[in-house]
């Protein structure tokens, strides 16, 4: 491990990045999956409206954050106000309303961590979930989106990595091993800390304002005044707490402009950082502060009931949510082998965005 911690990026690693690149070029869904999703949105809504005149329906998850690989299931919000039902009187009744409207497959999950509806719409064949006032869910999603649009490398790294995941079956939380979502934010979090940045921390207004400014010292004049004007520009209240941050991202485009390193580099460097230089130990990622906390200040150091913090991914916005929690001490060595395999193939492999997304036959 120590010989590995201090190795050297092979000399050839640019010439890997057209590869890497066209990788993710084939991931990209096409334009007409989107239009496809919005027909099917706005023809829920209608169905919805009859029954309920004040709800809304949000796109979350990977539909709405960018992050969506071709032919993804998409997830859906009901964001209602009606206090005469529970959630999963709720959830029933949207069961009724998608049935009684033609929709295949429908069950409501009540027991599920997130109760969902799930059902396929037989016209264009997409599967969705639906739930119900997850606005947590409706915030992440957009504070994923407003960080893709800041440097195009975000979104080339998350669908590598995701699809890497996919390939090597450790995408899978029932088993133990990570979401998307925690993929997403781990990307986010490693683009914030290359040096000089590629990424700011937009949840700016609880973070020390000299570490962003320590990270913009060589911008231009005009960025700079954007950056020391950052401060929560969309707010949501979810619950009591607040979910803020400065969404003003196209005046952040520059941002990382300082920074030349390829998808490749970033590749080889983000799996070294989760082989071999993370410390699993005392160590929390924390993209709302744009840093690393410990696991002492959040209390996350030994198991409580199932939750492990093996490898702790704090949750922007619920902050007492470690979205690592799942991961026990099977699954954590497999991924921490999964990070070394990665790394190595990185290093030596001579054509390493074949190999690194060969499928894990279980
Ligand atoms: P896929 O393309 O479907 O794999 P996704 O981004 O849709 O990726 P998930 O299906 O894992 O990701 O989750 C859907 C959304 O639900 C993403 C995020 O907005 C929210 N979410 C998922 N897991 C959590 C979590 N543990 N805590 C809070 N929000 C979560
Ligand atoms: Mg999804």
């Amino acid at each position: 491990r120590i010989h590995q911690r201090y190795r050297e990026c092979r000399d050839d690693i640019d010439t890997l990045s057209p590869c890497f690149l066209s990788v993710y070029e084939s991931l990209k869904p096409a334009k007409e999956e989107k239009a496809k999703q919005n027909e099917l949105l706005q023809s829920l809504q209608k169905s919805i409206d009859k029954e309920w005149p004040n709800a809304q329906l949000h796109l979350y998850g990977s539909c709405a954050n960018t992050f969506a690989f071709s032919n993804s299931d998409i997830d859906i919000c009901l964001a209602i106000d009606d206090s005469n039902m529970s959630r999963n009187e709720m959830l029933l009744k949207l069961a009724e309303i998608l049935q009684s409207d033609n929709l295949q497959n429908v069950q409501a999950l009540t027991n599920a961590r997130v109760p969902i509806v799930k059902m396929m719409d037989p016209k264009t064949g997409i599967a969705c979930d639906i739930c119900i006032n997850n606005l947590f869910a409706v915030a992440n999603t957009k504070l994923l989106k407003d960080y893709t649009q800041i440097d195009d490398r975000l979104h080339q790294l998350a669908f590598i990595v995701k699809h890497w995941a996919r390939s090597r079956a450790i995408n899978e939380t029932y088993r133990g091993t990570l979401s998307s979502y925690a993929y997403v934010l781990m990307c986010i979090h490693f683009l914030q800390l290359r040096k000089p940045a590629i990424l700011p921390c937009l949840q700016v207004s609880k973070c020390p304002m000299h570490i962003q400014l320590g990270y913009m010292s060589s911008m231009d004049s005009r960025s700079w005044t954007s950056v020391q004007e950052m401060e929560a520009t969309y707010v949501l209240t979810v619950d009591d707490t607040e979910c803020a941050y400065f969404d003003q991202v196209a005046k952040l485009k520059n941002f990382g402009a300082q920074n030349k390193e390829s998808i490749a580099e970033l590749l080889w460097a983000f799996f070294h950082y989760w082989a071999y230089h993370h410390d699993y130990t005392s160590d929390v990622i924390s993209v709302r502060t744009g840093s690393i906390i410990s696991k002492q200040l959040k209390n996350w150091t030994r198991r409580v009931g199932n939750d492990r913090h093996l490898i702790c991914i704090e949750d922007p916005f619920e902050t007492s949510h470690d979205l690592g929690r799942i991961v026990d001490k099977h699954s954590i060595k497999i991924l921490r082998e999964e990070f070394e395999r990665a790394a190595d193939i990185l290093q030596y492999d001579s054509n390493p965005s074949i190999t690194l997304f060969k499928p894990y036959i279980q």
